[in-house]
């Protein structure tokens, strides 16, 4: 730290933007207004090395890993967000359902090369309850009892106590006995009402998905946070979003990790919308890391930016790269990301080392396994 600040000592900056590097330095919350600065300010240099000191002062030199896969229990979906490359109606062509026995299946598959943890997230099922999801995650425990499990989003939870005449709060009690470890932090998307209303007209609300992962948070049930970034907000909303987060961190200290999901554009209605610039995919890491000082970890999911984006990102505030994936997500693929996602542990290992830093592997709750 202390070269750190030598360095930054003897850089020549505008009055603002010192300003700003010295509350990062002192460890002073930023303002919503020093956040759409920062977001204004193309020094990538200067954006790089303040969300460093951020990320050494959580993390260190550590950049986690997991060994993962991926469940998508269907893509069939009640919602219609305009920019999902995934969901389909029943019956649709293209539309799937899994039942318990394809899942477990899976399960058997992954845990038998050495994942540690199965992320759950799909569609929002038209029928499906809270009971369903329960038994199916008391049989993946049945199967992989060490197996953790992080699953649903806010809004698959919403629905499925709905389907399942329960209360938010019933839910996630029904779902944690069954099994439920964390939460992931999709269907967040931006939390400004207006353009919630334009990209996403019928999910969740910002405020309820807000509430859901309170809850889950005094519950004991830790949870991500996302942003999905590149569509048609400017930073204004950007800011907004990570302010509300921000807020509900102090109030509750529940969320483990932020995710930036990056607008991918194929097989969707904004397919004419441009996708961002790898610039501004860093800039965007960098002024989260700095302004989100409050939540511990900053994930690159590297299946939508890719594996030389992810590098790169570890110089610009992220220090978990998600998982080994193994080909078991296709979220994104149809969207346009990686077309077959899978990174091995030595990959990971290698990525991480390539950057300088320290290769951990971790379980979902952010304990370390294993340094490398
Ligand atoms: O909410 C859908 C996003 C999310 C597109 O918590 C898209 O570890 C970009 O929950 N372009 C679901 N994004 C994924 C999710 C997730 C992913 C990775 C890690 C974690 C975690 C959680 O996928 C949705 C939406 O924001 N999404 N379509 C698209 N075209
Ligand atoms: Fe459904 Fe999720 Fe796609 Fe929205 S993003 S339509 S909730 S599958």
């Amino acid at each position: 730290m202390d070269s750190a600040l030598k360095i930054y000592q003897s850089l020549q900056l505008p009055g603002e933007i010192k300003k700003i590097s010295e509350k990062v330095f002192d460890s002073e919350p930023l303002t919503s207004e020093d956040a759409i600065q920062l977001f204004q300010c193309n020094d990538m240099a200067l954006l790089g090395f303040l969300a460093n000191v951020v990320k050494k002062r959580l993390s260190g030199d550590y950049v986690y890993f997991n060994r993962n896969f991926h469940i998508e229990p269907t893509n069939i979906c009640i919602n219609h967000c305009k920019f999902c490359s995934y969901r389909r109606h029943q019956g649709q062509k293209g539309a799937w359902e899994c039942s318990i026995e394809d899942i477990l299946a899976d399960v058997e598959k992954f845990t038998a090369k050495g994942a540690t943890e199965v992320h759950i997230v799909g569609g929002v099922h038209p029928d499906r309850h809270v009971n369903f999801y329960a038994d199916m995650l008391k049989s993946i425990k049945k199967v992989a009892p060490a197996l953790q499990i992080k699953a649903f989003t806010a809004v698959e939870i919403d629905q499925m106590c709905q389907m399942g005449n329960v209360t938010i709060e019933e839910g996630l009690r029904i779902l944690k006995e069954a099994g439920l470890e964390s939460m992931p932090g999709g269907g967040a998307e931006i939390f400004d009402e207006t353009l919630r209303a334009e990209i996403c007209p019928d999910k969740t609300g910002s405020a309820e998905w807000l509430r859901i992962h309170s809850v889950a948070h005094k519950m004991g049930i830790p949870s991500n946070a996302t942003i999905l970034y590149g569509l048609l907000e400017n930073y204004e909303h950007r800011v907004d979003h990570l302010n509300r987060l921000r807020t509900l961190q102090e109030q509750t200290g529940g969320f483990n990790a932020f995710i930036p999901l990056k607008f991918k554009r194929e097989n969707n209605a904004y397919s004419k919308i441009k996708e961002t610039t790898l610039i501004e995919d860093l800039k965007n890491y960098a002024v989260s890391r700095i302004f989100l000082h409050n939540i511990p970890h900053l994930k690159a999911y590297w299946p939508m930016i890719g594996k030389q984006a992810a590098r790169l990102s570890l110089n610009f505030g992220v220090d978990d790269l998600d998982g080994t994936i193994d080909d078991s997500t296709k979220i994104y693929s149809m969207a346009g990301g990686e077309e077959k996602p899978s990174a091995s542990s030595a990959e990971l290992i290698e990525m991480i080392r390539e950057m300088k830093m320290v290769p951990v592997e971790r379980d979902t709750h952010y304990n370390i396994l294993k340094t490398y």
